[in-house]
């Protein structure tokens, strides 16, 4: 019998450590508590429940994956494009199980999502695929994205409305720092966190005055 190959998982990324996760989790409700009460949030309400006079509670209205990462590949099992290559590379078989502290420099809330946007260090990049920020990006982006820094994408998916999927995470926060890029930036609100801004349908781009860190492990995940 020939030997076995061996299996690929469902994704690799950075796992946070339970307390790590609780405290991120705590501190990014709060913010949710705080934006479903500003007056700037309720003008646009009917874009998140398809009524003008309609509350939401957004706490509710998110909701929360099993346990915060920040996806680096998605594998699929070996079904995704470059999922051997990558498992075999060198520099993601020595980083296994290692510790890297991750730094949140925003948050994102659109109807579909709540995410948290990660600035990767060099060293991090480097577990990052170079075809990473692109996958399943709609064309009219992909000239957009591609201009963007490598590792744009890198996210933790904080929450999912009902019957979204968390790839849609990091297609979210690609549209809204493409907006960005092209000056589309609406209602600004300064928040104790740091400065709010609108960017139309729905979404909303929280600049954090202070990164929020948190201790990782990076690992695979297979269900
Ligand atoms: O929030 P996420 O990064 O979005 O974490 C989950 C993780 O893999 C397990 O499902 C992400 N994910 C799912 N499908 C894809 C995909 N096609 N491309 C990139 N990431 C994906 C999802």
């Amino acid at each position: 019998e020939p030997p076995k190959e061996p299996e690929l998982p469902l994704f690799f990324g950075w796992f946070l450590l339970p307390e790590e996760e609780e405290r991120i989790k705590c501190a990014t409700m709060d913010f949710l508590k705080t934006l479903d009460t500003l007056e700037a949030f309720k003008e646009h309400i009917s874009e998140f429940t398809g009524e003008a006079e309609k509350e939401v509670d957004l706490e509710q209205y998110f909701q929360s994956p099993l346990q915060l990462h920040c996806t680096t590949k998605f594998c699929d099992y070996g079904k995704a494009e470059g999922a051997k290559e990558y498992a075999e590379l060198q520099a993601v078989k020595e980083s296994l199980a290692k510790s890297y502290e991750l730094s949140v420099t925003a948050l994102i809330v659109t109807p579909r999502t709540f995410g948290a946007r990660v600035s990767l260090t060099e060293a991090q990049v480097k577990l990052w695929p170079e075809e990473a920020d692109k996958e399943g990006v709609a064309p009219a982006l992909l000239p957009i994205v591609e201009a963007l820094p490598v590792g744009s994408r890198a996210h933790v998916t904080l929450g999912c409305s009902a019957g979204v999927e968390a790839v849609q995470t990091g297609l979210d926060l690609l549209e809204i720092l493409a907006l960005q890029k092209e000056g589309k930036e609406g209602t600004q609100v300064e928040m104790d966190l740091g400065t709010l801004t609108y960017l139309s349908e729905g979404r909303w781009f929280l600049a954090l005055r202070e990164p929020i860190n948190a201790d990782t492990t990076f690992t695979s995940f297979s269900e």
